[in-house]
């Protein structure tokens, strides 16, 4: 039988990355993606481009989180085996300024995606992108599935409704429904309003002589950083359980903005201090000031384990934006 998947939030870096991770496997790769001004997304070019995945089936769809009759029409035109919920407003600073569209897309859009399977009698398996942001002010260090949750963002109240949404629809309809409970997951294709590509992008623009300094909020701030690669494997194995199931995904070690900084302008031998302005704008109103998680269960029963270690994240993000700024990385880059 084959293997259909259904991806939202396909554009972004895990649906990017999802994509080629299901395409290598043999699947048929449906992405939806909004209807916007610009037909350009640089990572599905990528994929398009890309010799790879070029006689590979994949497909795109336009449609909307916030759009249920467009959900179920989708649906029921590809019936997929598997569906991976990526798509949501992402931006924990943003969601302050835009709460209710954020509950809109990320907490209400989970729930019309589930409706829209029942809707259609769709028999499939289903991944909701939940988010370690739901431990918040921890109150257990480190987070596992059994850590109770204090969201302290409206993003983070919209991945709690949807996360409970989807532990509903699993028990009332008995639907093969998980929660993949991420922590931050970072790569060349993270968007540049995350703290740590705004850093290795700004890192490149530095040395490129197009920008001077570089505006940040809290340094301090602590965040368990994998590689997004790693963690679309996690989503897919999922899937693959005999039984659904809530799953913590994190390399279990914690650092804070200030040493992926450090990291990073070591790396091509400059100090960050010299560069960075701190600008009230890039704080937050409530800050989740430590998150560091424990991935136990998933090495247990799913035999997931994260492969890059933090070094080697901070090392192939400044290399890739350096040479997306046109920069020779063995130029710059000490150890290469
Ligand atoms: P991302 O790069 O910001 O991608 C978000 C995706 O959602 C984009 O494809 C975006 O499409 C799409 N989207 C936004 N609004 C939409 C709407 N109204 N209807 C349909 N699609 C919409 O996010 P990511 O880092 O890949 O993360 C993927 C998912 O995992 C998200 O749900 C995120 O909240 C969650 N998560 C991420 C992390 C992390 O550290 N990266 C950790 C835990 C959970 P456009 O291109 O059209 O904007
Ligand atoms: O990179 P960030 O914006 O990621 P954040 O808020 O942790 O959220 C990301 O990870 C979540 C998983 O835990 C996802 F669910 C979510 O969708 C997203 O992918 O900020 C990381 C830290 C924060 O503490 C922030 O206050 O960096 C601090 N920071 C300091 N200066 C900054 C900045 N963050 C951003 N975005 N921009 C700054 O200038």
């Amino acid at each position: 039988m084959t293997k259909r998947a259904l991806v939202t939030g396909v554009t972004g870096q895990d649906g990017s990355y999802l994509t080629e991770f299901l395409l290598d496997k043999g699947y048929e790769v449906h992405g939806i993606i909004r209807r916007t001004t610009s037909f350009k997304n640089e990572w599905l070019d990528e994929i398009i481009d890309n010799q790879r995945y070029k006689d590979k089936p994949f497909f795109l769809h336009y449609g909307d989180m916030t759009d249920a009759q467009g959900l179920i029409r989708v649906m029921r035109k590809i019936k997929p085996t598997e569906v991976y919920n990526l798509g949501a407003q992402s931006h924990v600073r943003m969601s302050f300024d835009i709460p209710e569209y954020t509950g809109d897309v990320t907490g209400l859009g989970n729930l019309r995606l589930l409706d829209a399977i029942l809707e259609t009698g769709t028999e499939t398996r289903f991944y909701q992108a939940s988010s370690s942001e739901m431990f918040g002010k921890v109150q257990e260090i480190p987070q596992r599935e059994t850590t109770p949750f204090y969201p302290r963002s409206p993003y983070a109240c919209a991945k709690l409704f949807a996360y409970w949404s989807t532990v509903n629809y699993r028990e009332a309809y008995h639907m093969h429904a998980s929660n993949g409970i991420l922590f931050n997951h970072e790569s060349p294709r993270r968007g540049e309003a995350f703290v740590t590509r705004k850093i290795t992008r700004a890192l490149a623009r530095i040395l490129s002589g197009k920008q001077k300094e570089l505006s940040l909020g809290n340094l301090d701030a602590k965040r368990d950083w994998g590689f997004a690669k790693d963690y679309v494997e996690a989503m897919w194995l999922m899937l693959q359980a005999p039984q659904p199931d809530d799953y913590v995904i994190a390399t279990g070690e914690t650092h804070s903005v200030k040493e992926f900084l450090t990291q990073a302008f070591e790396l091509v031998g400059r100090d960050w201090e010299e560069y960075v302005k701190i600008d009230p704008n890039n704080f937050r109103r409530t800050e989740v000031d430590i998150l560091i998680g424990d991935a136990t269960k998933a090495r247990e029963k799913l035999g997931w384990k994260p492969k890059c270690s933090f070094k080697e994240l901070v090392y192939l993000m400044v290399r890739e934006d350096l040479k997306r700024e046109g920069l020779n990385p063995e130029k710059y880059m000490k150890g290469t």
